[in-house]
């Protein structure tokens, strides 16, 4: 089982997508696949470490797969699956939860902003998400993790969990012929461009997010050219002009949030739009990003509505992904089994 480049990510089906996860994570992923072999989950089994209707969360697996295609990841190429189809998720999760020590998960600062005020009353499975995602990206011995910068601890917790299997079973997996001692490779973060953390369009210091109450909050990828434009044109700001330089931006989250959508979007630097439009009004800024943003988002939006009016064809997607998928993942399995000692 020689060690080979593979890329994995995923998101959570518990809504609509939005920017955030398009400029943050959804670009790097289009970029890999030219170069890379690529898994990309829809990661359903962590949708339900907070309760989800039964009926909406399998159309929004549906709805993620088909954002995936719509931006452009290619089911023939790269693997393309829901991850509760793949029973390799959950057998190494658990086998985590008994690596992983409370005092790492105590640290994780995602559970104590999604559990808020009341964790007492927070799923185990919320508490226990960093061990899910370990094995998400470890039962495919996976080398590289295209995310925003909100999953980086989540990856170091990952690293850490590879690093004490390989420790805790060395003589083990020595003895199942790998003499190097490695079993699991430390998994790279690849968290790169101009946008690795979008922000709320209604305030700038809090992370663009699904479950955010106010819709204003964020773009979502399958908003029309009408809601693009009202979103944008609503986006906080303050009352400055847009500066000429990048340090200009210094305690202007909102500002900062704007320019670097734009750059991304536009395939840019920050320094060439504020080049472009250092010196100006929010007010025609915003007309220019609406324009652009709607230009690049409104054609994914029709390719998600007419991909959702097939979920026949949608469902054949995932379930060759995970048969795929599975290919990858059982290997790795068996000799996890063998090495912690369990028979059969
Ligand atoms: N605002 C963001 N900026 C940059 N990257 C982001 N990502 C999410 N929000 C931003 C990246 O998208 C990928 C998938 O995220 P997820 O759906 O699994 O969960 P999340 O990070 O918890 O996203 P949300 O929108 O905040 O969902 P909810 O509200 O349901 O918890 C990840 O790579 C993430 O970094």
């Amino acid at each position: 089982m020689k060690l080979e480049e593979r890329v994995f990510s995923g998101m959570q089906p518990t809504g609509s997508l939005h920017l955030g996860n398009y400029l943050g994570a959804m670009l790097q992923w289009i970029e890999l696949q030219k170069t890379h072999n690529c898994m990309y989950c829809v990661v359903d089994l962590h949708a339900i470490t907070v309760w989800q209707d039964p009926a909406e969360l399998r159309d929004s697996i549906r709805q993620v797969t088909a954002a995936y295609i719509a931006a452009g990841l290619d089911p023939k190429k790269s693997i393309l699956f829901n991850q509760s189809q793949v029973s390799a998720h959950a057998e190494l999760a658990w086998i985590f939860n008994c690596v992983a020590r409370l005092g790492w998960l105590n640290r994780m600062t995602q559970f104590k902003e999604k559990a808020g005020k009341n964790k007492e009353n927070a799923s185990v499975g919320l508490y226990a998400y960093p061990n899910l995602m370990a094995a998400d990206i470890l039962a495919y011995r996976a080398t590289h993790v295209p995310v925003g910068e909100d999953q980086k601890q989540h990856l170091e917790l990952a690293r850490d969990i590879a690093q004490k299997f390989n420790v805790d079973f060395q003589k083990e997996i020595v003895a199942a012929g790998f003499e190097d001692g490695v079993f699991f490779p430390q998994p790279e973060p690849v968290i790169t461009g101009p946008a690795t953390r979008v922000m709320s369009l209604r305030d700038g210091t809090k992370k663009m997010s699904k479950s955010d109450p106010s819709d204003l909050s964020r773009i979502n990828l399958t908003d029309d050219a009408d809601l693009i434009a009202k979103k944008v044109k609503k986006a906080k700001t303050d009352p400055e002009a847009l500066p000429s330089e990048v340090e200009g931006l210094k305690d202007r989250p909102e500002a900062q949030n704007l320019v670097g959508i734009f750059a991304a979007l536009s395939g840019t630097t920050r320094e060439a739009v504020l080049a472009e439009f250092g010196g100006a009004q929010f007010s025609g800024f915003k007309i220019s990003l609406a324009e652009l943003a709607t230009e690049k988002l409104a054609p994914m939006a029709d390719e998600i509505k007419r991909l959702k009016a097939e979920p026949d064809e949608i469902d054949r997607v995932l379930a060759d992904g995970a048969e795929r998928a599975r290919v990858v993942a059982d290997p790795v399995m068996r000799k996890v089994k063998e090495i912690v000692g369990f028979i059969g």
